[in-house]
């Protein structure tokens, strides 16, 4: 297909989705034009740098798939101070191989609370505590000639109450009135009967009293982060514009933050309407015409069955975002290692979507929110879900024998579960330097984020095993929930000490040991797992195992898990007999009478031979890409 062919395909699907979200050909039309203005006066002021990238992803545009692409994700304040301060943290995200920096909202925000930047007051400017306009710009080259792109969030749902949309809108001005949705009283009650609490202790309800305009605004956050209004057209066409903006300042990939909520319908909880999915699928077709070298990627926190429509997998049929996180997998790889039992993780790996090479997840352990647990109910059982309310009061040390120590989030009592929140070596409890246990937990979960074919994610000081924060008086930012307990400043210390082989070797430092650990999956990963992405992972499940174990195929390497606190036997039937173990370099394993594993263990086996067939098993393993 040539060049212009493809380009007038992309505007007529554009249009014939503007017309399904408007239902109203006029409107349809006269966005349509808006947006493909938007798109010519964007594509004409990106740079000749940013062109060539394009053309390069077009051409391999599965160029951020497969095991290519690690992710680094951090407050900026937090890692470095400012925008400029990142530059010098360039070595320590390359010692790691990352390759895509994730730096939380820097955009200018709400002044006193913001929810940690995602109350957007102007989303054109730099928050002048970080830097400027023209930081951002020289961050984003100087991280391209390293290789590593930059991802910004966009929060699509909602701006500050500072904005000045919501300022005019205050005022009495209409067509400001107009980006934000409106309701009286009655409206208000039919609405919440429906709709879900996102932080139900901090900012319960979704809709707040605005007393100059005498009505109720919709706010599904904290009250001053007002829902912007996709049933108007103008706002579609503002945020399109906005994401290209920035994307010409270099952002080569957007978090498009709770992009689970833009469409709203009386009577339904007003998430993963067919709506939200067209408006993502219109964001993707003006990035594919201005600036098509750009990630979008879904930060939407829903239950499983819900997720693959954000890649353009569901109904909606169509090209929509490019990555999407795995919060399932991730709050699945919790409730598993406090209940000691794999089958939840081999139960979703097993219905894990066939997925188009150009598309993959963002595999991760923890993030700068909770380990929301809501994700998962409506996969469970009702003893499932006693085993749901055992791990979130696990994790938040209060069941006997735990050993963790986060908190739960947003919970009214000990069996309302929400939430949890810790950074990643409190939660698996990981003590010190010589807590071997501690470690295989640690190594177990990080090891799993990067053998499962998405994009691994570090969350920023998980990597020196940083421990939770500390009460901070006089901290930059006023946080008003316990979220605030995993997101420490970046312990310049710990960070010298990782980096300090000596420290290594003695082994008397935890940071060191978790950098090496990081550093080695990474290179492992890179060399043998070659997966495209989680559709091409073998799930290799016998009734022989252990009901802790996890195994499965990734490329050629057979990764085996330890969900339990026992030894755990485990048949491998992956069809060879001898194995080195990769995560200990120089270690020959036998499988031909299966694998044995430690408490928490973690295996992952490089045949070493050519195939042969293990006999010792008459189940077959059930294995997606065989059925
Ligand atoms: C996102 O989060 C952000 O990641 C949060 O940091 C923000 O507070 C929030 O949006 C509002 O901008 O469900 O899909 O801890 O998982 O609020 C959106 C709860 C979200 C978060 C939830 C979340």
């Amino acid at each position: 297909m040539t060049t212009a062919q493809t380009k007038a395909l992309t505007e007529m699907f554009l249009k014939d989705r503007l017309m399904q979200i408007y239902k109203d050909s006029e409107i349809a039309e006269s966005c349509h034009q808006a947006l493909l203005e938007v798109v010519d006066r964007r594509r004409v002021e990106r740079t000749g740098e940013l062109k060539q990238l394009d053309a390069y992803r077009v051409a391999n545009p599965d160029w951020h798939c497969s095991n290519r692409l690690m992710a680094y994700s951090a407050y900026v304040d937090r890692f470095a101070g400012s925008l400029k301060g990142v530059s010098a943290r360039i070595p320590h995200l390359k010692s790691m191989g990352v390759n895509y920096l994730h730096l939380l909202p820097f955009l200018k925000m709400r002044p006193g609370q913001s929810d940690g930047g995602f109350a957007v007051e102007d989303f054109l400017q730099v928050e002048p505590r970080l830097g400027t306009n023209q930081d951002l710009l020289d961050l984003t080259r100087e991280l391209r000639t390293h290789g590593i792109s930059l991802c910004s969030d966009l929060v699509l749902n909602h701006v500050s109450d500072t904005h000045a949309w919501a300022q005019a809108a205050r005022l009495g001005d209409k067509e400001a009135q107009g980006m934000f949705y409106w309701v009286d009283n009655n409206q208000r009650l039919n609405f919440e009967n429906y709709l879900p609490q996102i932080f139900p202790q901090t900012a319960p309800g979704n809709f707040v009293w605005i007393e100059e305009v005498q009505k109720f605004v919709w706010s599904t956050f904290y009250n001053y982060q007002w829902d912007l209004n996709y049933s108007n057209p103008k706002v579609l066409i503002a945020m399109a514009d906005t994401l290209l903006a920035l994307a010409n300042l270099g952002v080569e990939a957007f978090r498009l933050d709770s992009a689970a909520f833009l469409w709203k319908r009386e009577g339904t909880n007003c998430m993963n309407h067919a709506e939200c999915h067209w408006i993502l699928q219109c964001l993707r077709a003006v990035v594919d015409l201005a600036a098509p070298g750009v990630l979008l990627k879904a930060e939407a926190i829903v239950p499983t069955a819900e997720l693959p429509p954000y890649f353009g997998l569901g109904e909606a049929q169509g090209r929509e975002c490019h990555l999407a996180y795995q919060s399932s997998m991730m709050a699945a790889s919790w409730y598993c290692l406090a209940n000691q039992d794999a089958s939840l993780l081999n139960r979703m790996i097993a219905e894990l979507p066939a997925m188009s090479p150009d598309t993959t997840w963002i595999s991760y352990i923890r993030c700068h929110d909770d380990i929301g647990w809501n994700v998962l109910k409506p996969e469970l059982n009702a003893e499932q879900h006693q085993q749901l309310v055992f791990a979130s009061q696990f994790f938040s040390g209060s069941a006997p024998g735990s050993y963790a120590e986060g908190v739960s989030f947003q919970a009214s009592d000990q069996t309302a579960v929400h939430g949890t929140n810790g950074m990643l070596s409190d939660l698996v409890g990981w003590r010190d330097e010589k807590d071997e246990q501690g470690f295989a937990r640690y190594q177990l979960l990080m090891s799993l984020v990067f053998a499962s074919a998405g994009i691994p994610m570090i969350y920023m000081g998980d990597e020196l095993a940083q421990g939770n924060n500390s009460a901070e008086p006089g901290s930059s930012r006023d946080w008003v929930d316990s979220r605030d307990l995993h997101r420490p400043k970046l312990d310049e210390t710990a960070l010298a000490l990782a980096h300090d082989e000596s420290a290594y070797l003695n082994g008397n430092s935890r940071s060191a040991k978790a950098l090496h650990c990081i550093q080695a999956l990474r290179t492992l990963q890179a060399t043998h797992l070659t997966a495209e992405n989680t559709s091409a992972l073998k799930l290799l499940q016998s009734s022989g195992n252990h009901p802790g174990v996890l195994a499965f195929q990734n490329g050629e390497v057979v990764c085996v898990f330890n969900f339990s606190a026992q030894k755990a036997s485990c048949s491998l039937r992956a069809g060879k007999r001898l194995y080195t173990d990769l995560l200990n370099p120089g270690q020959s394993v036998d499988c031909s009478d299966g694998l044995e594993l430690q408490p928490w263990q973690t295996c992952w086996l490089l045949p070493q031979q050519t195939p042969v067939s293990m006999a010792s098993s008459t189940e077959p393993h059930l294995s997606r890409s065989e059925v």
